[in-house]
């Protein structure tokens, strides 16, 4: 059934619920002498490059793949649309590798065709901290599809991995292949409903009209939380600290440091934006939360043709109800014109998506751990863990 994932180190169908299996790594690592030193051959039109996102011609000819050819809902309604900004921030944290961005062109037009990255994260499992790879951004142009060109590029970025002496990683995708850790649901938050039904990325519901459905998702003008502000540089030992141990209690986490933090929190605008809130009498910072922005293409839409989405990311709450810290973070999206903010139900979040007016969306994400064997799946509450 899966001729690919069959031969790789991951969780099999066949073994789910198989007791008997240990937890933790699949297969050792290999010596690095035995690591294999040439690319894997692609057929032979085709030939691998190194893609150098710094530069702003390779960083438009990467945007302009995934924009016309990567992620789609399942009615080829909306496209993912990665900014070019927000494509350095996610390619270029601490450590990262250049030789695992890789692209493939045509030989004969150049033409960059199709696209796989990793980039390098800590992650834990259970007590277990290993170092690990985030998997991002597979792409193959439409006209190049069903020719296996995928497994081709998941073995060459996997052996580049191994070449930095790195054997596991984690990855999410819509699609279910061998075997998902974790089954997570997107939840969608109305913040201009006239707009989403417009573009058909929502209904009116039952007995409703127009005027009632934005009456209600209306929200306050400001945030109501007394010290809520954005994050700055100085705030970064305190957001470590806080987000250290928030995360403890997850199954599957991001083990950051404050160089992480740095980098995946400190709000960069139009990419990632963080909030907290610092008490008035003591100025402890207590409460966190963060979105990161992501638009989609709207496909074959005459009025719109661009979707502006905030995604929820890390949120902590200590002191604020986590629903009243997510209230103000819907309110700072509506307030920065977003249409619509997307969460995931890991972590807490299914403590107040109901509450706040989010609806289940048609969308599912599973989450994956290649080389690393889990015995049961997680309930989406268990992980810590969101990836772009
Ligand atoms: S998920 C988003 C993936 N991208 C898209 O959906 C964009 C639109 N689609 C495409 O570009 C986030 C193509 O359809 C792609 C497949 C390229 C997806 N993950 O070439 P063939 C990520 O980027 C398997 C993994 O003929 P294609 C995460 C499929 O099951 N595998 O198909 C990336 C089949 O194998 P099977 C996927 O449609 C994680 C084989 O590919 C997959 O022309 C990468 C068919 O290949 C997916 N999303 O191209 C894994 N979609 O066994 C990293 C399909 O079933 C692993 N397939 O026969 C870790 C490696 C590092 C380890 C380090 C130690
Ligand atoms: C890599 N890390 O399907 C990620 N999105 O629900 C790659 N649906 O936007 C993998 N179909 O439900 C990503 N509106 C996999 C996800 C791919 C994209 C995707 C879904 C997630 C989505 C929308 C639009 C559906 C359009 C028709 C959706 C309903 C919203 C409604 C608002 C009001 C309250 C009820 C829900």
């Amino acid at each position: 059934r899966h001729r690919f994932w069959e031969t790789q180190p991951v969780g099999q169908f066949r073994d789910l619920g198989d007791t008997s299996l240990p937890e933790g790594p699949i297969e050792a690592p290999t010596p690095l002498s035995d690591v294999r030193r040439d690319p894997y051959n692609l057929p032979a039109q085709y030939e691998w490059t190194t893609c150098d996102i710094d530069d702003d011609h390779t960083c438009t000819e990467v945007y302009n793949l995934l924009t016309q050819n990567y992620v789609e809902d399942d009615e080829n309604m909306f496209r993912f649309n990665y900014s070019m900004e927000f494509l350095r921030w996610a390619l270029r944290p601490p450590g990262y590798f250049k030789s695992w961005h890789i692209g493939v062109r045509a030989k004969a037009s150049q033409k960059l065709v199709a696209f796989i990255t990793g980039v390098p994260a800590r992650i834990r499992v259970r007590d277990d901290v290993v170092k690990w790879r985030r998997s991002t951004f597979l792409c193959v142009h439409k006209k190049l599809r069903s020719k296996r060109l995928a497994p081709v590029m998941i073995k060459e970025v996997t052996r580049r991995v191994h070449l930095e002496n790195i054997w596991q990683a984690s990855y999410t995708a819509g699609v279910v292949i061998p075997t998902p850790i974790s089954t997570c649901r997107y939840w969608h938050r109305s913040l201009n409903p006239k707009k989403l039904i417009d573009v058909g990325f929502s209904r009116l519901g039952a007995r409703m009209t127009m005027s009632r459905t934005v009456k209600l998702y209306k929200l306050p003008e400001s945030t109501v939380t007394k010290g809520f502000r954005k994050m700055e540089l100085r705030d970064v030992p305190a957001v470590t600290r806080l987000l250290k141990e928030y995360l403890r209690q997850f199954a599957v986490a991001p083990d950051f440091d404050q160089d992480d933090v740095e980098h995946w929190l400190l709000p960069l605008e139009n990419v990632v934006d963080s909030y907290l809130v610092e008490s008035p009498e003591t100025h402890e910072i207590t409460d966190f939360c963060s979105f990161y922005t992501l638009p989609s293409s709207i496909l074959n839409n005459p009025n719109y043709s661009l979707l502006k989405a905030a995604y929820s990311y890390y949120n902590v709450s200590t002191k604020t109800p986590l629903q009243q810290l997510m209230n103000d973070a819907l309110i700072v999206a509506k307030k920065n014109d977003y249409d619509v903010f997307n969460a995931l139900d890991v972590m807490q979040n299914e403590s107040f998506l109901k509450e706040l007016k989010f609806g289940p969306g048609d969308g599912h994400l599973h989450y994956y751990l290649y080389n690393y064997r889990i015995r049961k799946a997680l309930h989406p509450s268990e992980l810590g863990l969101v990836l772009l």
